[in-house]
């Protein structure tokens, strides 16, 4: 696969000065934003329950037949963007599978998805690990990682992804290029050993085998594969970055339908921050995905918009320009003419289980506000009968919480911890009846 617009590998000064200056992205908590509650604007978010034209929605058929489609359809032209419809060759190789994986615990498949259209060829790989003492097609939780699957884990069978990584001179990787020792550099975030004891399979794919990280006018990645003749990129109302991350989700709920061994009407999705945004995105366009996990996912994620609390839209758009749509920019510093908020989209997941995850020291994203798009969204799931986060107010640090609408504010930093997990695997316990 190549990329002909990743940037040039920087000479090794370079690579060490940057070393030096680099601040990881998520930890920061710029000057300049709001972090105090008492100065959150008085806001009015659009209602979830009104069409457009302006008729009450008061039963699950109306949400269904109609209203659902209308507010998918705003995220599509005002927020992600819209996937251009195209004719793409999708084939799945299994490059590999051992079932001897941790210790004989799990069998391990390596499933290589081939996209090809507009002679454009280009590979994303799926690493899925399966309890070997499953009684049938196994439950799976399904996300997108960050820095190639084998920083996910520390089997020697995972190949070193060879593409272009956002990270740079830490953990491996020098020049945006990984290397052998960014194996299981990640692997904290992956629990992949507990959800194999209680039975549950895991699979990850790298999102930038899909899309790379950053913004070159999307002439890498699989956007080239949708573009009509003479097109050079997508339109202003077309997908972004995350819409493509999305797409690759869905090619993997694809290949699950084909793997007897999965239980592909068991999937849970799961992404932190940038990738919990995704996941909650891929929960709203792909109905086939069970079980819907926002861990972190701040703003363009679970958090409304008109609070304006720590990350902004206007802040998202300049740092990450290719992860919305064009039309998404029209909102800078214009939060309240957006037709929907992020409560909308947690409603489109209903009546399926949804988990919110917050952290303490998160603020950035905005851990109340992600807790009230929760609460916004429940009106939704009333029409379905369902209960969601089941209380009135944002609960204490480290208590569970919610029935359909999971809730948790975990002590601690940005990030995904064997706690986050602990609860998704009760969740999925509770609504997959095991
Ligand atoms: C930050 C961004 C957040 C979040 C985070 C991440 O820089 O502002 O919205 O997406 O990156 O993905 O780690």
């Amino acid at each position: 696969m190549s990329y002909p617009n990743v940037p040039p590998v920087a000479p090794l000064l370079a690579a060490s000065l940057a070393a030096m200056t680099f601040i990881p992205d998520a930890d920061a908590q710029p000057d300049g934003f709001n972090y105090d509650e008492a100065l959150v604007p008085a806001y009015a978010l659009p209602d979830p329950l009104v069409s457009l034209a302006g008729k009450p929605i008061t039963n699950a058929k109306a949400w269904q037949s109609h209203r659902r489609a209308e507010v998918l359809g705003l995220f599509e032209d005002h927020v992600f963007g819209r996937t251009p419809s195209a004719d793409i060759d999708v084939q799945f190789e299994l490059l590999e599978g051992d079932d001897q994986a941790y210790d004989g615990r799990a069998t391990r498949k390596q499933v290589r998805m081939h996209f090809r259209a507009n002679d454009h060829h280009v590979a994303a790989d799926l690493l899925i690990y399966l309890p070997n003492d499953a009684k049938g097609p196994a439950p799976l939780f399904v996300g997108l990682n960050f820095n190639g699957n084998h920083t996910t884990t520390p089997d020697p069978a995972v190949p070193v992804n060879q593409n272009w990584m956002r990270a740079t001179n830490r953990d491996g990787v020098i020049d945006h290029r990984s290397s052998e020792v960014a194996r299981g550099t990640s692997a904290k975030r992956w629990a992949i050993e507990a959800a194999i004891a209680r039975g549950y399979g895991v699979a990850t794919m790298y999102c930038g085998d899909l899309d790379p990280d950053f913004d070159d006018g999307f002439q890498n990645g699989i956007h080239p594969l949708f573009y009509r003749d003479g097109q050079t990129q997508p339109d202003a109302h077309e997908w972004g970055t995350i819409g493509a991350w999305v797409w690759g989700l869905s090619r993997a709920m694809d290949y699950f339908e084909t793997d007897a061994t999965i239980d592909h009407e068991h999937v849970a999705v799961l992404g932190h921050s940038r990738l919990g945004k995704s996941s909650l995105w891929a929960g709203a366009s792909d109905e086939r995905i069970a079980i819907i996990i926002s861990n972190n996912s701040g703003c363009g994620g679970a958090a409304l918009a008109r609070r304006r609390f720590g990350e902004t839209v206007q802040r998202i758009n300049t740092s990450f320009p290719h992860w919305f749509n064009d039309a998404h920019q029209a909102y800078n510093e214009n939060e309240d003419a957006l037709p929907v908020d992020q409560h909308m989209l947690i409603a489109l997941m209903a009546p399926r289980p949804v988990y919110i995850a917050s952290a303490t020291e998160d603020v950035w994203a905005d851990p109340r506000g992600e807790f009230l798009a929760g609460k916004h969204a429940e009106a939704v799931y009333a029409l379905f009968g369902k209960t969601g986060l089941t209380v009135e107010d944002q609960p204490a640090p480290d208590t569970p919480i919610g029935d359909y609408i999971g809730y948790h504010l975990r002590t601690g930093k940005h990030d995904v911890t064997a706690y986050d997990w602990e609860q998704y695997l009760k969740f999925a316990d509770r609504h997959f009846g095991r």
